[in-house]
């Protein structure tokens, strides 16, 4: 399956690899505050057709997206205003990824890509991550290198803050890189030490649904960084390096230390949700998976009312499918529309579907995308050619 790359480069790639998009079990707005997730890659991936080339010329082609094979020379590549001044949409992520992968001292040449994904794009599942990611595993094969996953995925966040200019943390790119299949990963982000976790719901007969919303509201990306800067002031604030520093046991007596009132709300979402995130890993540890639900819909609520980043759809979601039998839920990611997910025991998979489709029928929403979640692997060489 190269037909792609053959048809726009005229040639065979050197090669075929895939990144998956995630989703969050839980630990939600913790990645840029040195905080607890625990990310599940999705059989959704990014695949990548590559082949080397020596000229230095990077070419890049998606299958997704109109506007043809953008041209760049590696050693023009530059953060600001590298890909045009409008930061070249989708073609910046694998421009970004070449850029800082030879910023780490990589010798990384040209390059030719072609892009095919099966992540839907803004619902929050992290189709971004996936094309950075799967960017980074070719050129770093095609170029010989030996970089391991975990760095590949600081690299790409480093693109996408950088060159990119999104603030992002690191979660879903080393959700991306590192992930197994039948596994959450439970990622420290202070440190990136990491844990895979079991998490085979077939098994307990429980199923985890995501609840696509289609739904994106154009707040969101100013909102993101208010968000971070808000938990950066209320880091300083307290007189630590990162929110991660307060412990929980702590957190009455440190918000009345904040004088800002905006801000304890910030710092309360943070600080409590390291704790659902450390509540649901001791629970998995137990094998008590049917118990993490209410964990996850505690976490919904900090996200909507302390934190402000739920919407209608989202709030819909997880008062439908908990009014309709469903253990928990949670929106997942950065919110502000995107996804939700649900977890159910199997037989009531279907009701609870129901359910949500016919509470969004009547609230006047657009149909939602429902699917399962089943742990999938992280990024991989999928074929030679
Ligand atoms: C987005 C970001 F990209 C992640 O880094 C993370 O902050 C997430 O929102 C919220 O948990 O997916």
């Amino acid at each position: 399956m190269t037909d792609g790359f053959r048809a726009v480069y005229g040639a065979a790639p050197g090669g075929v690899w895939a990144a998956p998009g995630r989703v969050n079990l839980i630990g939600e707005h913790t990645d840029y505050n040195d905080g607890l997730v625990m990310p599940l890659a999705l059989p959704h991936t990014c695949r990548v057709e590559a082949a080397r080339r020596d000229d230095g010329v990077l070419r890049l082609h998606s299958a997704d997206a109109p506007g043809g094979v953008t041209e760049l020379s590696v050693d023009g590549l530059a953060p600001q205003g590298a890909m045009g001044g409008d930061r070249g949409g989708w073609a910046a992520y694998p421009a970004g990824v070449a850029w800082a992968l030879r910023a780490a001292g990589h010798r990384v040449g040209g390059a030719d890509l072609h892009f095919e994904s099966s992540v839907p794009t803004g619902a929050g599942l992290s189709s971004s991550a996936a094309l950075e990611v799967a960017t980074a595993l070719a050129l770093s094969d095609l170029y010989g290198l030996d970089i391991p996953a975990a760095r590949l995925a600081e690299l790409c966040r480093r693109a996408e803050n950088d060159f990119v200019g999104v603030p992002c943390g690191v979660m879903d790119q080393m959700a991306s890189a590192c992930c197994t299949s039948g596994h959450a990963l439970y990622l420290d982000t202070r440190d990136l030490s990491s844990r895979q976790v079991p998490f085979d719901l077939a098994a307990q007969g429980l199923r985890l649904l995501v609840v696509d919303t289609r739904v994106k509201h154009a707040l969101g990306d100013g909102a993101y960084a208010e968000r971070r800067a808000g938990c950066e002031a209320g880091a300083a604030a307290l007189g630590v390096g990162s929110l991660r520093e307060v412990p929980y046991g702590e957190l009455p007596a440190a918000l009345e230390r904040i004088g800002d009132e905006a801000l304890r709300p910030l710092v309360r979402h943070v600080v409590t949700e390291n704790e659902r995130v450390e509540r649901t890993i001791g629970l998995l540890d137990a094998g008590e998976t049917h118990a993490i639900g209410p964990v996850l819909t505690e976490g919904h609520a900090s996200l909507r009312d302390d934190f402000g980043v739920s919407c209608a759809e989202l709030d819909l979601v997880v008062e439908a499918s908990n009014a309709s039998g469903a253990l928990g839920a949670r929106m997942t990611g950065g919110g502000f529309g995107g996804s939700a997910i649900v977890l159910v025991r199997a037989g009531d998979a279907d009701s609870v579907s129901k359910a949500v489709g016919e509470a969004f029928a009547e609230a006047g929403h657009r149909e939602p995308r429902v699917f399962e979640a089943v742990p999938g692997p992280g990024a991989r060489r999928v074929t030679d050619a």
